[in-house]
């Protein structure tokens, strides 16, 4: 690397080489997938249930975010972790590790190939004891890790988005009536109740819907060009951390549904071009 390329090589506030965080991400997020592919049982049993009987974890989740949770402190003890299973911990470097285990845990109960190992690192300005905000962090690397597919997404803040290592360049986007349009639902029922009347007045206005079950991939195929639009209410915090930074390191426009940052009252993923006719199709 010339002397300049050293010099604009992204790097933490620590001087430790963005790159060299995603590679322990990318490395830690495929030992997680072999573990939850290729161990995973024949028949899958749900080991407890979270915010309602459908929001439900499997042993795989709980051993994957373990051995994510091991790989990472074990490498960076001065980070703090945010884990779906085993909540918030603080460190003192002002890093963050915001990880799903298993996102698309249904799925991957059900047999459903469409489920991923998602790991992110966030700079987290409050910088304190509390849980990192998303309204508020600055995604440094990211790292979506599909197994059953074969695929790994990964971005690094000013460093671009990949496939497999091929860039990724996101398109401006159809016009609405053109857009195939990726969505997901809650595990309440009053809230999918509201989401399904969205879902009635969206449908007739854009080329088709798909609902993937899985936010990290949802969002990687907006980075690829595999759905035009993704929005979603109600996501967790480590359900998009990586994934947000995979789309908007392709050149996706990833807001809110009012126009700014995107989180859990909801995040709306679009080329340029499409997300402000998605964006007022959604607020009408
Ligand atoms: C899932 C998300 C999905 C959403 C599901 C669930 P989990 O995350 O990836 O987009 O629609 O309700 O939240 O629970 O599988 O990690």
């Amino acid at each position: 690397m010339t002397a300049d390329a050293a010099a604009a090589a992204p790097v933490a506030p620590d001087g430790t080489a963005l790159r060299e965080l995603l590679a322990l991400a990318e490395r830690t997020a495929r030992e997680a997938g072999a573990l939850i592919h290729d161990g995973r049982p024949s028949r899958v049993e749900v080991a407890a249930t979270k915010s309602s009987p459908t929001d439900v974890v499997t042993a795989m989740d709980t051993a994957s975010e373990a051995l994510i949770l091991e790989r990472l402190t074990a490498a960076r003890p001065q980070d703090g972790f945010l884990g779906e299973e085993t909540g918030h911990r603080a460190g003192t470097s002002g890093l963050t590790w915001v990880v799903d285990p298993i996102d698309g845990t249904v799925n991957y109960l059900y047999g459903i190939r469409a489920y991923a190992v998602s790991i992110a690192l966030v700079l987290d300005p409050v910088r304190g004891a509390s849980e990192p905000d998303p309204a508020s962090w600055q995604p440094l690397v990211g790292c979506v890790h599909d197994p059953a597919g074969a695929e790994t997404w990964t971005a690094v803040r000013g460093g671009g988005a990949h496939l497999d290592g091929r860039a990724l360049h996101a398109e401006d986007g159809p016009e609405l009536a053109g857009a195939l349009v990726a969505t997901g639902f809650g595990y309440d029922a009053a809230r999918r109740a509201e989401q399904a009347a969205v879902v009635a007045r969206l449908l007739p206005r854009v080329r088709d819907l798909r609902r993937i079950g899985t936010a990290s991939l949802d969002l990687c195929a907006v980075a690829a060009g595999r759905v035009d639009a993704y929005y979603e209410r109600g996501l967790k915090p480590w359900d998009f951390a990586a994934a947000l930074l995979v789309a908007t390191e392709a050149g996706a426009v990833v807001t809110g549904f009012t126009g700014g940052a995107p989180g859990g009252e909801g995040l709306l993923a679009a080329g340029p071009a499409l997300h402000p006719e998605v964006l007022a199709a959604l607020a009408s």
